[in-house]
């Protein structure tokens, strides 16, 4: 669903709108899904609605070939169809069950990587405070292996041919309401609630396919 094609739909969260409280307050939430990623995708369909040739790709070929799209349309293109696909990959990550632990197998994975568990936390909470301003922080599977990035602004590491297994928005409208400024308290409550059996489907889906 991540993945689909135009004309896009904003599709209903897999929870309510106050079932990640009180890591993440129901205004926020709602503001985010209903206004924020809406704006996305209205945006996106409203560029695509003249250009059949574009409506041909899905989301991800959007992302991967707005460097060949002319002129300022490609600026747009990425902008939009990376803020689709970066909520919805977001909001999917996140789940009214709290510390559901990874996979076994994406565990030793992490563990290779990344040393253990607690680390890895730590690692990728460091990464999330280290983007200046507006973007992402991200655990991707990058030619066999595990890596932690950063994007700025609506860029996806898709850009890259990586396949995200999870990422955190740390765009300020994600938090401010309920965090003020303060990221460091809003990615520590935001641990909380990662959707790790999610996140682990994803590992097992790119670990497959590329063992082929
Ligand atoms: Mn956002």
């Amino acid at each position: 669903m991540i993945n689909d094609y135009y004309p896009f739909i904003n599709k209903p969260l897999p929870y309510a709108y106050d079932a990640l409280e009180p890591f993440i307050d129901a205004k926020t939430l709602e503001v985010h899904h209903s206004k924020l990623l809406q704006n996305y995708v209205n945006n996106l369909n409203n560029l695509l609605r003249d250009k059949p040739y574009l409506q041909q790709l899905s989301l991800e070929e959007l992302i991967q070939n707005s460097s060949l799209i002319p002129g300022n349309l490609a600026v747009q293109i990425r902008n939009n169809a990376g803020g689709v696909y970066n909520h919805r990959l977001y909001f999917d990550s996140l789940s009214e069950n709290i510390l559901i632990p990874p996979s076994d197998a994406l565990k030793a994975e992490i563990e290779i990587y990344f040393g253990d568990y607690i680390n890895f936390l730590s690692k990728l909470r460091d990464a999330a405070l280290s983007v200046f301003g507006s973007g992402y922080v991200w655990l991707v599977y990058d030619e066999g292996k595990l890596r932690i990035v950063t994007t700025p602004n609506q860029n996806c590491p898709v850009e890259q041919y990586m396949y995200p297994l999870l990422n955190i928005d740390v765009w300020e409208h994600s938090y401010f309401i309920k965090y003020y400024n303060d990221r460091k308290s809003y990615i520590d409550a935001l641990l909380n609630i990662i959707n790790w059996s999610v996140v682990s489907e994803r590992y097992s889906y790119i670990k497959n396919l590329t063992l082929v």
